[in-house]
Order: C-alpha cells, then structure tokens, then sequence
C-alpha cells in the first residue's frame, strides 16, 4: 500500500492534545496527559508504572528513568554535577561551574512542573482541541512552502512528511512557539529541586525524574560543546525541550541530524535539520516501517474483555488479538505485529490497532491521544 493510502485508511476517530509551550516529556502513560511538556523526549515511564502484559507474552519494553542520585547537600552535588560532566565530555570543569554558578532556580518552572496531572479527557473531548481548522490550514500551507524539503527527507527516511509536519504543529505551531524559558535554567531547576509532592508512594519516581533532569543539563553542556552553541542563550519548554520539534538535550545528542549540510545540527534556526532530525527519531526511536501501517480501526467480540492494563507496544500478532476477540476492519497479515488500545469517541468506545509505527508515534510522546492526534492530523494534511 502506498503512504498516502495508509494515511487515509481509516475513519479515524480524532485526536486532541493541548499544546503546552513544549513538548512532552514524559507524558502519563496511557490515559492521564497531563498537558504535554517536552517533547521529543519520551523521558520514560519507570518500570513501576509502565504498562505490562498481562499473560506471558512478551512484556512490553520499558525505558526506565536513571537511579535516584544519592543525597547531597548543593554545593556538594554542584561540584559533584562539574566533575562528572567535565570528566565525561572533556569539557573545562571552570566554564561548567561558572554556568552554573550562574543558573536561576526558576519559581515558574517548579510550579508547572507540580501541577497536578489534567483529569483525563476522553478522545471525545480530546479531539476537538487538538485537530482545528487552523491547525489543519497551517499544516497544508506550511507543506506547500516546504514540500521539495519534506519530499527529500520523506525519501531517506521513509516518514511520510504529513507526519513530520503533524509532529512540528502540535510540539511548536512550526516553529512560532518553541518555549520561552532559559534552558539552563529549566534543567538546573528540575535537576537540582525537583518538586516533591510529599507522597511516600511518588518518592522514588520524583528522585528518578530530578536524577533524569540533570542528566539532561548534562547532555545540554554536551550539545554546546558539539553545536558550538552557547547554552546559556538558548529557549525552550520549561522542561528544557528544544528547538521546532522539541528536543530534550540526550535526544539532540542522540537523534538530531545535519540536513541542510553545513555541518551542524540546529534545530533551532534549520528547518532542515529539524525535518531530518523528527523522522530520524521515527526511525531510531521508534522503529518506523517505511510504508508500514499506523493504525487500523478494531472490532471487539461483544464477550471479549478490553486489554488491561493497555499497551501500545506492538507485541501480539495480528492472530493473537483475533484470538482475544479484536478483529482488524480490513485483512490484515495474521503474523503482522500489533496491539489494541480503547478511546472513547462522540459514539462510544472504539478500538485500534497500534502497529508498529503508531507504537513510534508514541515515542514523541507515550500517549494513545498523542498518538492518535498526530494520525488524524496527518491524515488531514494528506487530503
Ligand atoms: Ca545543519
């Protein structure tokens, strides 16, 4: 089947997530969504809320967050922060400790990051926020101004552009709004004071989270070193998620590419760049099949229970979720790889396939919502 073809597939239910400053860090597993905060960061569930199988087949992968960071007073864990970035990089243990001798802890920051989680909007409510007539207008315009550049990315990297493009409306209306806070700033302030909720049962995840963030300040000093940037000047989300597709620093390391060929990878200033860069993370990330398919509306057997706890990691084939009683509405290759997630449309409950590059959609950001979001507008720009 052709892209196109794929993208139009189904009679998609819609998809809806609200546009923070940012993209998302790590975003509430399945169902919560808190309002999406760093993007292209995925920063992980950890192993003790990360969705599981529920019966001896293959559990789904995990992508746990660092180990807490023992206690240090701040001086301490700042001198301690120095010489493992310097050592680790070969970075000068001077310029690092001035930077952050330098940095803000950022009142702002701690308090979006404490607030509490969204209640859960169903796909219903979702959709209609996140898919708008300006959304869907930009995302054409903004293909025709771009389309020979998205077509040589779409080429290497087999992503269709109406997905990169979808991906680059929802993290920064393209480029308009990539956040505003001092990067710096952000991560020193999540890394060094992460909020804690006080909840012995959220201890763990909070010194992990806090653990994860300076990580990323790390990998920040890193991304100078490497881009020749000055970090100290750069904006972002409040979670330190950068540039248009909202990279997390380990993910600029790890995924950004040069696609304007001058050497540099700026996914602040090339758009290039960030086309390369959104669908080399498809790949590298997210395992994305060239012409493979997202998702597939479901039947559901009126005697088949839902899958509990949900997953979207594609670890049944095709047969399997027959077996449990959902059926693909068109053929589909028994051995084909999938699982099954529930939204709840404007009609009531509906299930879809997630096959393997809806599973990468959600790499972005682990979200059936998200996922489904970015299909469906995807799917209108294709039209
Ligand atoms: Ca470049």
């Amino acid at each position: 089947m052709t892209k196109k073809t794929l993208l139009q597939i189904s009679a998609v239910g819609g998809a809806a997530l609200l546009l923070s400053a940012c993209a998302s860090i790590y975003s509430n597993e399945l169902e919560g969504e808190k309002a999406p905060d760093a993007a292209a960061t995925t920063p992980p569930t950890n192993a003790a809320t990360a969705p599981t199988a529920d019966n001896g087949l293959p559990k789904p992968k995990t992508n746990p967050l660092p180990d807490p960071l023992p206690p240090m007073a701040l001086a301490e864990a700042k001198e301690d922060f120095v010489k493992r970035t310097s050592a680790k990089f070969g970075i000068d243990p001077n310029s690092i400790r001035t930077v952050l001798n330098q940095a803000t802890k950022l009142d702002s920051v701690i308090a979006l990051m404490s607030k509490p989680a969204e209640t859960s909007k169903t796909w219903a409510q979702y959709r209609p926020i996140f898919i708008t007539d300006a959304r869907i207008s930009g995302g054409r315009k903004f293909i025709a101004e771009n389309r020979a550049d998205l077509e040589k990315v779409e080429s290497v990297y087999g992503v269709p552009k109406e997905i990169i493009v979808a991906i680059m409306g929802v993290e920064t209306g393209w480029g308009a709004n990539m956040g505003k806070t001092n990067v710096v700033n952000a991560l020193y302030t999540l890394g060094f004071f992460y909020p804690r909720s006080g909840d012995p049962t959220k201890a763990d995840r909070e010194a992990r989270r806090e653990a994860f963030f300076r990580n990323e300040l790390m990998e920040l000093f890193a991304m100078g070193k490497r881009e020749r940037l000055d970090i100290t000047t750069l904006q972002g989300s409040y979670a330190g998620a950068m540039g248009y597709g909202q990279f997390m620093p380990s993910s600029y390391m790890e995924l950004a590419v040069d696609g304007d060929g001058d050497g540099r990878a700026d996914l602040f200033r090339s758009k290039k760049d960030a086309f390369a860069s959104i669908a080399n993370y498809f790949v590298r990330r997210g395992g994305w099949v060239r012409g493979g398919t997202v998702t597939l509306k479901a039947t559901k057997d009126a005697a088949a229970a839902d899958l509990t706890p949900e997953s979207l990691d594609p670890i049944y084939t095709v047969q399997q979720l027959a077996d449990k009683g959902f059926r693909p509405m068109i053929p589909v290759t028994a051995s084909a790889k999938a699982n099954v997630f529930r939204l709840d449309g404007v009609s009531g409950p509906e299930y879809w396939y997630s096959f393997q590059n809806f599973y990468a959609i959600t790499r972005y950001n682990i979200s059936k919502h998200y996922g489904m979001a970015v299909y469906d507008l995807a799917r209108e720009l294709s039209k």
